[in-house]
């Protein structure tokens, strides 16, 4: 009964990994940072189905977290953008929406939930089934991570003193995650502008590699050691501009050696 969830889990994983690359390629930031996806355990359906007091024939339409896809982003503010990139896909449906950032839980938990309706294909035939999202920033998961262990280990009897330490830790997290999200900016330019520095390194590398093949390698050489030049500076203008004159030499040489 669980392939379905087991088989949605992993299509959702690779759905948001693959938006992760698309922002990357384009150069641009992520609101998505981290995907997870797991399906819940056996024992822990048990004990929800017993918590709950829900017949196990109700298993499915009542417990809607079988598939869970935990999605982990750098800013509280990319948790709102990466919501709405659910909500415009054709392939998730929401069916319900818990927000934990504006009324975080009393103990101290702060996260957005979004329970989907997705299809997955199975050999009976499609099978429409429910999953969790749960968007968060990596404080929020952080914190998220070691409560859940602390209510495992005291199950559900934590000692006060723990639980105001908890609180206490809860309240240092949001302030860490505002004070992020004031520099979100000058964060952002920074990973985009090293971001495009490795891609334009990447680029650049690959021309000189194919120049050796159209060309004698002691030109090359002058071009390779110019580059490292250019590199050395640590000037990313500079080495845009190298870029984009190594790109017409290139290009000149490709067209020589066509003739
Ligand atoms: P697991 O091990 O993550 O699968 P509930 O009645 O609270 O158990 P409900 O009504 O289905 O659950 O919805 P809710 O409150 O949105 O909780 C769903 C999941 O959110 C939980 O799953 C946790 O993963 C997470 N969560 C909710 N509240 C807390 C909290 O106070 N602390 C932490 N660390 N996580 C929380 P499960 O089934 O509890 O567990």
């Amino acid at each position: 009964m669980l392939l379905p969830y087991e088989l949605a889990v992993k299509e959702l994983t690779i759905k948001f990994q693959h938006m992760i690359k698309e922002y990357k390629r384009q150069n641009a930031h992520s609101p998505i940072e981290q995907v997870s996806g797991r399906v819940k355990s056996v024992s822990s359906i048990l004990e929800k189905l017993q918590r709950k007091n829900i017949p196990i024939e109700k298993m499915e339409e009542e417990i809607e977290d079988i598939a869970g896809i935990r999605i982990i982003c750098q800013f509280e503010e990319d948790i709102d953008i990466v919501a709405g990139l659910v909500k415009q896909r054709s392939d998730m449906q929401i069916k319900s929406e818990k927000d934990y950032l504006t009324h975080m839980k009393e103990s101290g938990y702060r996260s957005y939930h979004l329970i989907i309706y997705y299809t997955v294909e199975t050999s009976e035939g499609p099978k429409k089934l429910q999953a969790e999202l749960q968007i968060r920033t990596m404080a929020m998961d952080f914190w998220a991570t070691i409560e859940h262990s602390l209510q495992y280990k005291y199950k559900g009897d934590m000692p006060p003193h723990v639980a105001e330490r908890l609180t206490r830790a809860a309240d240092a997290i949001n302030a860490l995650d505002h004070e992020m999200s004031s520099v979100r900016g000058e964060i952002i330019d920074a990973q985009n502008s090293s971001r495009l520095q490795s891609n334009i390194v990447r680029d650049i590398l690959m021309c000189i590699e194919n120049l050796y093949k159209v060309t004698s390698t002691r030109e090359v050489r002058k071009i390779q050691d110019e580059f490292l030049r250019v590199f050395a500076a640590n000037d990313l203008a500079r080495l845009e501009r190298f870029h984009r004159e190594l790109d017409i030499i290139a290009e000149g040489y490709r067209i020589q050696a066509l003739k």
